[in-house]
């Protein structure tokens, strides 16, 4: 009520939200820092999550050993947990101690929630108020308010008529509940049902167990933590605490780099079976492809399908129990204590809400739909219905940031942030473990303390240098959104109806909201966009204004990964030995490569050179009665390495899209053939197939080129050559990335030319090989030099927005436009010079073979 509401305002440098874990190490760095910060919490005290979710069996999921603090050593050695996986009420006594400790509840205000926050821009500051009408006036405001810890609103009907007494696992009576001699009924089956089904069965005299998805459950195998696992640990703890921070969800692990598909079946059943026994969530993932490959999941969850089958008695039970409609780890996998054995026991019943759904809640129970229509009394309901997760507790506060924007419409349709951790529109306003953050798919203890020391470093930062605001740009924002959005379609991860994705709450967008990155990338991100002058970020104050706008790992997620793994892999750049070598490693490499899709025949054969030497080719014939078109195709290698087959999964593919024979000529090669050998032997091999296009099985009359990289120099220099020496005809070309100038002086080149795989030495050593500097400036060299582009066939140029050559093969497509040249250019947002060409490698790149199909296809069947 207004007249409750303070006349004075508090001022503080920093309110957080939430004394959990996050929240309470907040305070202890901000106040070690010197700013004056209050925690405002509901609960009556310390422990967030596990303060509220006291049902029995709560426990956490990830050893406790590693799900702890890892900031006061003087704490790693003073607590021993007393099991693997600790119980709620230890985990409390721990964040406890932690308080008592650092003396942490002097500025923590417990039973009091933050009503409204509203950004002042004069004053840079959040004006803060309390549901005890307390205004507090605060720069920096930094939500703590963890990412399951808005239950969700129960969607059954009748909830509010059931006449027993209900309970929710999230909001556990401190005193316990006395199960014995009634009838219970859980619903839900996610982790809290899980966890806690069991010890309800121990004590109900019946309890039926309404589930609507099955889970995937693992046995925890509780128990003392296992002596090489602390060995492990103790033996040099720092190092053990690193190697969480650089990993993929937060607990050291080996990074899996076999696909389960590779591997013999027994092998696999022998995997599963061991890391079944583990116990460990952190350690069930050991094939690559689990949570990419529909197919390689299948293996993982016929396994998990099999050890449900073998626990529970009853096979129908045990059908149900199977969960079939998700792939494994697409939910969160759940850890359990004999949840399976539980239906085993006669007072204990499964109701399969597909067949029997609940009508309603009724006075009494509830009553049950479906074929076999049932009314079931109970004396306590427990809701297990899970939580509004990651944004839930955010959006609760009415906060309204520059403008009066109101969070809640700025986020109608997902969460936008930066990071996970700020969102344009709201200065100072930081999230911990906020959606776009690794958060719920690690252990969350590592990635809180990552987020507090980026908060607290920051705030120094803006101190240090006199600024009193920051935010996100709107451009580092939506390309930070997109590239998670990106990085999850990669994974089967998004096809669950999970709380990830917001399908859990009805009519919340539905958006996948965790970072799937993992963490020790996304720290690197952090610690990169920091070192990069606070990248996407804009800090404002009295003394000046700092805009470093721009996008942090803009290349898309498949290729980033597949370029990390190149770095990892560390081989010997190509120009680094000698030719011979670079070849046989170019070669090696392609056959690591997927091979791409099925053609109808392929056929080698030889045809004449410039010189009159035989040339090999490979034909790729589609695999629908023909005659077809012809593509005369030349491979990329910088004029040096690869062959007529080098380029075998682009080949495949093309062909198979476009419908068209594709002939791959293995032109000569430098250094033992220089300039023009390959270009002489580009017209040469053009003339050959249009002479010979009906014995090919192609139409005569219908070629075109196509060529990738060097290949696209030889494409676009025949085109020249025919065009001048008056044949053969050629209907189109298509060059994807092509090197069309040898002066090698642009600024892609000068931007691109690193950490993409082509590097300004690769292409000069390719260059030098191919030909005298004083060549270069010769159009059949360098296709961009020619002085009359006018006449040439219809193009489809492809440039990569991280491909040194982009600017060269822009500025051909914008060249044979000038001339009168029908062009089709598409310029490719987040790729590389090699993207294209990895056929089912980078996925998000496939779009383009689809268009460079569909631009072959309009060569012989133009529509216009
Ligand atoms: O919630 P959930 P949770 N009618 O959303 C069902 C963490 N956690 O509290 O799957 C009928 O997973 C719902 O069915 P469906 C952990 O990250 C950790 O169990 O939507 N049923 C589902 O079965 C976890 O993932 C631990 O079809 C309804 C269940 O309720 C997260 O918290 C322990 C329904 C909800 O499962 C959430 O777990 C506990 C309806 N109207 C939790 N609405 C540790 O071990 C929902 N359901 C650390």
């Amino acid at each position: 009520m207004e007249e409750q509401i303070s006349d004075s305002v508090e001022e503080l440098d920093a309110v957080i939200v939430g004394a959990g874990f996050a929240g309470m190490y907040q305070l202890y760095r901000l106040r070690e820092a010197g700013f004056k910060t209050r925690v405002i919490e509901a609960a009556d005290d310390v422990g967030g999550t596990w303060y509220w979710n006291r049902y029995p069996g709560a426990r956490c999921d990830i050893l406790t050993v590693d799900y702890s603090y890892s900031w006061d050593p003087e704490l790693e050695k003073e607590w021993t947990w007393s099991e693997r996986y600790a119980t709620q009420p230890e985990i409390l006594r721990y964040a406890q101690h932690v308080a008592d400790k650092h003396d942490l509840r002097r500025d923590i205000q417990f039973q009091t929630r933050i009503k409204r926050a509203k950004w002042d821009e004069d004053a840079k500051r959040w004006n803060l108020l309390t549901d005890q009408g307390q205004k507090i006036a605060a720069r920096f405001y930094i939500m703590a308010t963890g990412c399951l810890s808005m239950p969700k609103v129960p969607d059954v009907p009748g909830a509010d008529q059931f006449e027993g007494a209900s309970y929710f696992t999230s909001g556990w009576p401190h005193e316990g509940v006395d199960f014995s001699g009634k009838r219970v009924a859980v619903i839900g089956t996610g982790s809290s049902g899980i966890q806690s089904i069991p010890l309800i069965a121990e004590d109900a005299a019946q309890l039926t167990v309404f589930q609507r998805t099955p889970n995937f459950s693992f046995p925890a195998h509780n128990g003392p933590v296992a002596e090489a696992r602390l060995a492990e640990y103790q033996r040099d703890v720092n190092a053990y605490r690193q190697a969480a921070r650089e990993s993929l969800i937060g607990v050291p692990a080996d990074k899996p780099s076999v696909s389960a598909l590779e591997v013999s079946e027994e092998e696999r059943a022998a995997v599963y079976e061991k890391v079944w026994e583990t116990g460990e969530l952190a350690q069930q993932i050991k094939f690559n492809d689990i949570q990419l490959n529909p197919e390689a999941n299948e293996t993982q969850r016929q396994f998990m399908h099999n050890k449900v089958r073998q626990i529970v008695e009853d096979p129908k039970i045990a059908d149900l129990l199977c969960p079939t409609n998700h792939y494994i780890f697409t939910k969160r996998p759940c850890l359990d204590t004999n949840y399976y054995q539980t239906f085993n026991k006669p007072h204990v019943r499964l109701v399969d809400l597909h067949t029997q759904p609940i009508v309603s809640i009724t006075r009494a129970g509830i009553d049950l739909g479906g074929d076999e229509p049932e009314e079931l009394e109970f004396d306590a309901i427990v809701f297990a219905t899970g939580f509004d997760a990651m944004t839930g507790a955010i959006v609760s506060v009415d906060i309204a940031g520059r403008d009066g924007l109101a969070l809640r419409d700025a986020w109608s349709d997902g969460p936008q942030t930066y990071l996970g951790l700020m969102s344009a529109g709201f200065p100072n306003l930081f999230m911990i473990t906020g959606p776009g953050s690794p958060s719920v798919l690690s252990n969350m203890m590592v990635s809180i303390e990552q987020h507090v020391e980026f908060i607290t470093d920051t705030l120094k930062h803006l101190r240090d240098h006199g600024y009193d605001s920051i935010e996100p740009t709107a451009l580092a924002q939506d390309r930070w959104v997109q590239h998670g959005n990106e990085f999850a379609d990669l994974t089967l991860l998004p096809t669950a109806n999970s709380w990830y994705m917001g399908r859990n709450v009805p009519g919340k967008p539905q958006v996948f909201l965790p970072y799937v990155g993992g963490v020790g990338r996304y720290r690197e991100i952090c610690d990169e966009i920091v070192d990069r002058d606070f990248l996407g970020f804009t800090l404002d104050g009295p003394e000046g204004r700092q805009s470093n706008d721009g996008v942090i790992r803009p290349v898309k997620p498949d290729m980033m990964v597949t370029l990390e793994l190149i770095e990892e892999a560390g081989a010997p750049p190509f120009e680094s030995v000698p030719v011979a070598e670079a070849r046989a490693m170019a070669e090696g490499m392609g056959e690591m490569f997927p091979p791409g899709p099925e053609v109808g025949e392929i056929v080698d054969g030889t045809l004449p050179g410039a010189d009159g030497s035989e040339l090999e080719y490979r034909l790729y014939r589609p695999a629908s009665p023909g005659p077809h078109p012809i593509v005369a195709y030349f491979h990329g290698g910088g004029w040096v390495l690869g062959s007529h087959s080098s380029d075998d999964p682009l080949c495949r593919d093309l062909c198979k899209q476009s419908n068209a024979i594709f002939v791959s000529i293995n032109y000569r090669h430098a250094p033992e053939h220089r300039f023009p050998a390959a270009a002489d032997d580009g017209l040469a091999a053009a003339r050959w197939i249009a002479a010979h296009a009906e014995e090919l099985g192609g139409i005569p009359g219908q070629l075109a080129l196509a060529g990738w990289s060097a290949g696209a120099n030889i494409a676009a220099v025949t085109a020249q050559q025919a065009k001048l020496a008056g044949g053969p005809d050629i209907l189109g070309q298509v060059l994807l990335n092509p090197s069309v100038d040898g002066a090698m002086d642009t600024r892609s080149i000068r931007d691109n030319a690193e950490g993409y795989t082509l590097t300004t030495p690769l292409m000069t050593w390719f260059w030098d090989h191919y030909c005298d500097p004083s060549d270069r400036s010769n159009p059949k060299a360098s296709p961009l030099r020619a002085e009359d582009l006018s006449g040439l066939p219809p193009a489809m140029v492809i440039t990569c927005e991280f491909d040194p050559l982009r600017d060269e093969g822009d500025a051909y497509a914008a060249a044979l436009s000038n001339a009168g040249v029908p062009v089709r250019h598409l310029q490719v947002e987040g790729h590389t010079h090699m993207s294209v060409s990895w056929v089912d490698v980078i996925v998000s790149a496939a779009f383009v073979r689809t268009e460079m199909a569909e631009a072959t296809k309009d060569f012989f069947a133009p529509r216009h």
